[in-house]
């Protein structure tokens, strides 16, 4: 077994980042300087990528992403399936991709999308700090790569397992000592600059229902943050500190949000725990279910991910193009 890399014992804990003045949350925005532009994907090191590449053993890839459109109704109306287009050239063809929103499907959260409230976005950078720069844009993630080590916890496994199965359509909370157990059942473990990848089942649900049923059972996907439920972790400080304790890299699950929805105004918002304050990717509706058949018939749980950044300058999210490597 590789010895895990040692926390950084000058790394501050969860519980010793200061406070955002007025508030009960936490930032790290000094951890890496006001001017960072990476976040959390500092975690990951040349160490955690060796880590990554160690679990190497079969060489089995694996996708980790739906088609651009699978995913269709998008979470919010402002998102639109894109339209494809092809067209013949004197070698062959060409083709194009209009009204293409890269947060509709399997994607990444960039540190553009969300701001805490005034306080602003990742290091304290203001609206008009975006708008004349490129600050905080997705490329500086596409040109660092957010790849590493990753470890998949198969909530929808366990529970099932231990005879308490949970549904698509279910709130289910999952709360941190959930993850704890989870890892403990699969006999695996989190290690700083991993990208961790929570299976909740949701998505293996939704692309098995056509497009009148998405519609008809599930008709309110595109009103609202909070006009669905879905089972995802539990949107707490207590789910900040475990990822960022544990130098999370990034954060994946299978669901719209990362986040149980619908989103509640008294547990808070996860987004604003992670991105703005934190700095942490989140990686939503990613593909997990052929990754958990497996990681189960193995026996193994870690493997090397390529999280497939788009380098779009200035960039907000990205389609996440993203594989598995065992
Ligand atoms: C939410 O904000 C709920 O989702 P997204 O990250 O896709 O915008």
């Amino acid at each position: 077994m590789p010895v895990p890399e040692p926390v950084d014992p000058s790394m501050p804990v969860y519980s010793e980042l200061p406070l955002v003045p007025g508030s009960e949350e936490r930032h790290a925005w000094d951890v890496w300087g006001r001017h960072d532009q990476l976040g959390t994907v500092n975690f990951i090191t040349p160490a955690s990528v060796r880590a990554g590449a160690r679990t190497v053993k079969e060489g089995t890839v694996v996708s980790l992403s739906a088609g651009i459109n699978d995913t269709e109704p998008g979470l919010f109306p402002r998102r639109k399936p894109a339209s494809h287009e092809m067209m013949a050239t004197p070698h062959g063809r060409d083709d194009r991709l209009d009204g293409f929103y890269p947060q509709f499907g399997s994607q990444w959260d960039g540190l553009r999308h969300v701001k805490f409230r005034s306080h602003g976005y990742w290091g304290g950078r203001t609206d008009e700090d975006l708008d004349t720069t490129d600050d905080l844009g997705i490329h500086h993630w596409a040109h660092r790569g957010i790849i590493s080590r990753g470890v998949l916890i198969d909530v929808v496994e366990h529970c099932r397992r231990e005879g308490r199965p949970f549904g698509p359509e279910d709130e289910f909370v999952i709360g941190v000592e959930l993850l704890d157990d989870t890892l403990v059942a699969q006999g695996s473990e989190v290690r700083p600059g991993d990208i961790v990848l929570v299976r909740t089942g949701w998505i293996d649900w939704y692309l098995e229902l056509g497009l009148e049923e998405r519609f008809r059972r599930h008709g309110k996907v595109g009103a609202a943050e909070d006009a669905f439920t879905c089972p995802g972790l539990e949107s707490s400080r207590r789910t900040a500190a475990w990822l960022w304790d544990h130098r999370v890299a990034a954060i994946v699950a299978d669901n719209p949000a990362v986040e149980v929805m619908p989103v509640s105004r008294v547990a808070g918002f996860l987004h604003y725990r992670l991105i703005p304050l934190l700095g942490m990717p989140l990686g939503e509706m990613w593909t997990l279910k052929e990754l958990g058949d497996l990681c189960r018939s193995h026996q193994r749980y870690d493997f090397f991910v390529s999280g497939g950044v788009l380098k779009v300058p200035g960039g907000v999210g990205s389609p996440a193009s993203a594989y598995a490597v065992l």
